[in-house]
Order: C-alpha cells, then sequence, then structure tokens
C-alpha cells in the first residue's frame, strides 16, 4: 500500500519562504506553527507531525515534543542552527539547501570586497550628496584589488566559487580548510594564522556552530596586517566582533566587508560608526531566482523522503540515514 503523502502532517516553522509555505500546503498537510510555538499545539496535533520545513532553531526540546518526527527540512545551507548530531540520534534526517546558492553567494561576496576596497557605496553617496559638484571628484581610494593576495577560509562549495571569480580578477588565491581539497591547485595552509599572515585579503565563508565561535579573532587581524581587507559571508559567530572593531579602529586591518554578524538584525553600533567597514544585511543568497530554488529543495527534499524513503540532499551529520526509511 502506498501512502497519500498529502495526508502527511509538516509543520511550517519560522519564518518561511512564501513558496515553501505554498507548496506545502499544496503538497501535505500543512501545519503552521504560530506565535505560541509548539506548545500552543495540542497533542494529537504535534503527535502526527512527522516533517517539518524549519527556517528556526530545532533543538533537543523541539525534536522531543515531536515523537513522530522523521524529517527536519532546513532552508539555507548553514545548518547551525538545526542540532543535526541530536537529530541523528533520534533516527531524524535533517536536510540543508545547499549548491543552489552558491554562485549567488559567491557574486555578493565579490561585490562586498569590491565596494569595501574600491568605497564604492562612499562613492555613491557623496555623487547623491551633491558633493561631487560642491568639493570636486572622491579622493582616490588607499586600496586597490590590483596584487591582493586572497585567502579562503572555508574553500567549499561556496568558496570555490569566490576562488574563481577573484582568479579572473587576477588575484592570488590559498584557503585553509581542516583537510585540503583533492584537485584543487590553490595553495593550502594548514594553519588559519599562517593564511592570514600570508595573504592581504581574507575571506571568511566557513560554517557556523562550535568548532569556529569567533575563530577569527585579534591574533588573525594581527597576522593580516595593516593593509588587510577583511570580507565575512559565512557566519557572524565566527568572528569576534570586539576585536574586529579594535583592528579596525586602530589599524590592525585596514578595512572590512561584512554580510553577517553574531546577533543579526542587532549591529553593534561601533561597527555602524566605522567608516573603514561596509555593511551588508545578510543579503549573501537575496534574489527571488535563488531563494525560491531554496524553497524548492527544502519541499524536495520532503516529497523524496516521504514518497521514496531519500532524501535529497541530507546534512552529512543524518547522511547514513538516507534510504533506510521503508518507503
Ligand atoms: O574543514 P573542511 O575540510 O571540512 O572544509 C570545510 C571548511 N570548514 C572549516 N575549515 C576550517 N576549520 C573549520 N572548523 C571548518 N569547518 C568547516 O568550510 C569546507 O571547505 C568549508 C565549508 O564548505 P561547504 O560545506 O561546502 O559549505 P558551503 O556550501 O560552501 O557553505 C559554507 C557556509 C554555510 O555553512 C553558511 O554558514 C554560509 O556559508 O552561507
Amino acid at each position: 500500500m502506498t501512502t497519500d503523502i498529502t495526508e502527511i502532517a509538516v509543520l511550517l516553522a519560522g519564518k518561511s519562504h512564501p513558496h515553501v509555505n505554498e507548496r506545502v500546503k499544496r503538497e501535505f498537510r500543512a501545519i503552521e506553527l504560530g506565535e505560541g510555538g509548539l506548545a500552543a499545539l495540542d497533542e494529537a496535533t504535534r503527535r502526527s507531525i512527522r516533517g517539518a520545513a524549519v527556517m528556526t532553531k530545532v533543538d533537543a526540546a523541539f525534536v522531543d515534543a515531536l515523537p513522530t518526527l522523521e524529517i527536519v527540512a532546513s532552508f539555507g545551507v548553514g545548518y547551525d542552527l538545526v542540532d543535526a548530531k541530536y537529530c541523528a540520534s533520534r533516527n531524524i534526517m535533517v536536510t540543508n539547501t545547499p549548491d543552489v546558492l552558491s554562485e549567488e553567494v559567491a557574486d555578493t561576496a565579490l561585490g562586498l570586497l569590491i565596494n569595501t576596497v574600491r568605497e564604492l557605496p562612499k562613492a555613491e553617496a557623496w555623487l547623491r550628496a551633491g558633493r561631487w559638484k560642491a568639493d570636486g571628484a572622491y579622493p582616490l581610494t588607499p586600496a586597490t584589488l590590483r596584487g591582493r593576495r586572497a585567502g579562503i577560509f572555508g574553500l567549499g562549495r561556496i568558496g570555490l566559487a569566490i576562488a574563481r571569480r577573484l582568479e579572473a580578477l587576477g588575484l592570488t588565491v590559498s584557503y585553509h580548510n581542516r583537510r585540503p581539497v583533492e584537485g584543487v591547485g590553490y595553495e593550502y595552509h594548514a594553519c588559519l594564522k599562517e593564511m592570514a599572515a600570508a595573504v592581504d585579503t581574507l575571506i571568511s565563508v566557513v560554517p557556523g556552530g562550535a568548532a569556529t565561535e569567533k575563530i577569527v579573532n585579534a591574533e588573525i587581524f594581527e597576522a593580516l596586517g595593516p593593509d588587510g581587507i577583511f570580507i565575512n559571508i559565512g557566519r557572524g559567530s565566527t568572528v569576534d566582533e570586539t576585536a574586529l572593531i579594535a583592528a579596525l579602529s586602530n589599524g590592525t586591518i585596514r578595512a572590512a566587508g561584512l554580510d553577517v554578524f553574531a546577533n543579526e538584525p542587532n549591529v553593534p553600533e561601533a561597527l555602524l560608526a566605522l567608516p573603514n567597514a561596509c555593511l551588508l544585511p545578510h543579503v549573501g543568497s537575496s534574489t527571488r531566482h535563488t531563494r525560491t530554488a531554496m524553497a524548492d529543495l527544502v519541499v524536495d527534499n520532503l516529497a523524496s523522503w516521504f514518497s521514496g524513503g531519500k532524501a535529497v540532499t541530507p546534512v552529512p551529520e543524518t547522511a547514513a540515514l538516507n534510504g533506510e526509511k521503508a518507503p
């Protein structure tokens, strides 16, 4: 007997993308999580939920409140808000949305790098304020991309897309991961600090989580040096923001371009006040095209899991569960 998947209860948790909501409502029995959270659902409803499309924190308490949960389909490639290890221990599949956003995020990284080095947002503000007419040309920028040596911290899917773009711009590229990437010609550094010392442009695109918490700290900025440019397109939690503010204020590094912050949407006042910080409101993948592709992948994971017992993009922690479920 095959199950009619439109009868399967799927929770919509967090500020889901409208396309996720629309597809989940069409393809499953959608249960929307209101302001009251899981506690506001009656027990029978909670016990019926087998899938969750999430853009919110999923911890042990969340999982334990849903005793028949089989799959957590998380929106975004970073899933540091989902306790994937705990889900794995409960045989619950976790999926994310890799690949479909890599080129978009890499475009944003390059835009942010160029804006930071060439001060383009400030130059535009100069024009709009009438200063071109009143005061003359925008001052020559002290920094240039010419001759820069880039170090990518996190040469994964997005990091590689950034590396290709940097090569096209004529920058040298090296990288630091825990392990070297096979088949890649870029210079590998086994130590982040050593790489920061060898380059003048550090681009961070590592996942969040305990292993990378505040890993970019005062020592790294010191190693990067006074012509250093720091770009963060990965996760804000990976940076010691207090150390970054100090490094930008006292000339330890030249400038920073940030798309992500430790406590979003709150950005420290001290960062907002710094003229050498170029700041974006976490827009790495924010185009309609790419966000729709990410939304489709969230729901494709649920559909594939419930119709064939296999997720499309399981996270590494739960990859061993793939194909183990009876369809
Ligand atoms: O360390 P490895 O060999 O697993 O390489 C991964 C590297 N990475 C790290 N490098 C140094 N120290 C760590 N503790 C560490 N943890 C991870 O980051 C890998 O090369 C890279 C992550 O690449 P992917 O898993 O392919 O992720 P993707 O799609 O590039 O996205 C990266 C992040 C997301 O997690 C979001 O936070 C953000 O970009 O959107």
